[in-house]
């Protein structure tokens, strides 16, 4: 934008206030030699004016941002009435995120879906102006009709590509599929013949970008390969062995730690109604270029793992389901120690299904999606499934997680953390409340000392997975469901 030249001498008190005065909104303040005017918050729409009115020949600056720059000198001579106006660089981009490296230093850039101006310090965009995001309400926004049920989403970026969604279909024909974000809407992209696929993980080693899909049943966790700077998705490894046939994985956590890096799909079970088994912690060898296994851990019916660090330490927590006879079990949070994980912390869960990991501010909490409440040995409770999910916090001091808060769901299956603007928001995937799976999922706004309360309602059937997601155009979140071939995605409406 090269409107610099534009400029004229402005007398910018005279354009904003009327001759005849403003009675309130404005107040001159003088600090030592310093003099100036103050504009309260609250009338700052009634006094502010047309950025033509500066920039008299550009058509290209927006209008929804004012660049107000103050000088302040030491000694000014008295009563006189002078004003310095410039724009500080020529260059501005429009669009979606440009690149910041040292050519484009001291360049701004207007980012139009969340109308905040940033300046590239020559590696990073950095906010000089933005307007803070609140999320009004929730829209229904794309209806992806699926290959068969989704157990799974898993939503990833490939630099260069795109922006594309894989789910874990039921139905080995056509398997599972991954779609593509084009003009503003997933499109079908590749179809992969998958078991009873449960889950997507994407992750990167190096340079290299890998997807690996866990299969419920039949052969093998099949782990592809995707070339840089394309998504032609080619097989590399089968984990574990073929020989290990009849498997029974729900999912894959896919982290590094020290530069080494660990995948740990479930182990075939021998036997189908022995859910006590072990998994595998495979280890990526560079010099093979494969996964080889490092560990394993006994699981009973693990559901899901999540890697996450706090400082120099590595933690890794698995969700376990159930034991032949009761759903009330402990699921383990692990710490590695001496080149393996070892036991940090057990916590009673109900039929964990999904354990999520979050952040707020440097606050550290896990949160436990609780699927049923099972024991062959007790009574018949009133209802297996309106049971809590609960939220622990990490206590530095006493180094484990001590519960937050309860949440009342209906056959939790999935936590999803994610933020608008400056709030923090949690969406737990209810199921199935005993009779129907036609429940609401819930969206529940994290409110300091109250913790999470409920802000929305979403209808959904037998959903299974949330993920959120932010592109250029806004934010959004997509569910799948576990029932029929429908998954939505929602776009966050906000103010
Ligand atoms: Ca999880
Ligand atoms: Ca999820």
């Amino acid at each position: 934008m090269a409107c610099a030249h534009d400029l004229r001498p402005l007398d910018i008190l005279s354009e904003v206030v009327p001759t005849s005065g403003v009675r309130s909104g404005i107040r001159m303040l003088q600090v030592q030699g310093a003099r100036g005017f103050q504009f309260s918050a609250s009338a700052r729409h009634a006094l502010s004016f047309p950025a033509s009115q500066i920039f008299l020949y550009c058509d290209l600056f927006p209008e929804e941002f004012s660049i107000i720059i103050t000088l302040r000198v030491l000694s000014v001579p008295p009563k006189k009435n002078e004003y310095i106006f410039t724009v500080m660089k020529e260059e501005m981009t429009l669009g979606s995120q440009p690149p910041c490296t040292k050519n484009e230093k001291a360049q701004f850039w207007f980012n139009a879906s969340r109308k905040g101006l940033y300046l590239c310090d020559g590696s990073a965009w950095v906010a000089m102006l933005e307007v803070k995001e609140r999320l009004d309400y929730v829209e229904e926004y794309q209806n992806l009709m699926t290959n068969s049920e989704t157990m799974g989403i898993e939503i990833f970026i490939i630099p260069k590509v795109g922006f594309f969604a894989a789910t874990a279909n039921r139905y080995t024909s056509p398997g599972s599929a991954i779609y593509k974000w084009t003009d503003g809407k997933f499109q079908s992209y590749q179809n992969i013949p998958t078991y009873q696929a449960q889950s997507w993980r994407y992750f990167t080693i190096g340079k290299k970008a890998f997807l690996a899909v866990a299969n419920h049943r039949e052969g093998t966790s099949p782990l592809f390969f995707l070339p840089a700077g394309h998504c032609d998705i080619s097989l590399i490894a089968h984990l574990p062995p073929p020989s290990e046939a009849c498997s029974a994985r729900r999912d894959i956590a896919m982290d590094s730690m020290d530069g080494l890096h660990y995948v740990a799909p479930q182990k075939a079970p021998q036997k189908r109604d022995n859910h006590n088994i072990n998994s595998v912690i495979y280890r990526w060898n560079p010099r093979t270029g494969l996964f080889e296994a490092n560990q394993t851990i006994p699981t009973s019916g693990a559901y899901d793992w999540e890697f996450f660090t706090v400082g120099p330490y590595s933690f890794l927590v698995v969700a376990n389901t159930f034991n032949g006879t009761s759903t009330k079990i402990d699921s383990h949070i692990y710490i590695w120690l001496g080149g393996s994980f070892q036991l940090f912390q057990s916590i009673l869960t109900f039929g964990a299904a999904d354990w999520e990991v979050f952040r707020i501010g440097d606050r550290i909490f896990l949160a436990v999606a609780n699927s049923h409440s099972y024991d062959s040995g007790t009574v018949v409770p009133n209802n297996y499934y309106a049971i809590n999910s609960s939220i622990y916090e990490l206590n530095i001091t006493a180094q484990m997680f001590v519960k937050f808060q309860d949440l009342l769901t209906y056959s939790a299956l999935d936590w999803e953390f994610f933020s608008v603007g400056e709030d923090y928001f949690l969406v737990v995937a209810n199921s199935f409340d005993g009779f129907t799976f036609s429940v609401n999922s819930i969206i529940y706004r994290w409110q300091g000392y109250e913790g999470f309360v409920a802000v929305h309602r979403l209808p959904t059937f037998g959903c299974r997975d949330w993920e959120a997601f932010h592109t250029t155009a806004g934010s959004y979140l997509m569910y799948s469901s576990a029932r029929e071939p429908l998954s939505k995605v929602l776009k966050l409406k906000t103010v």
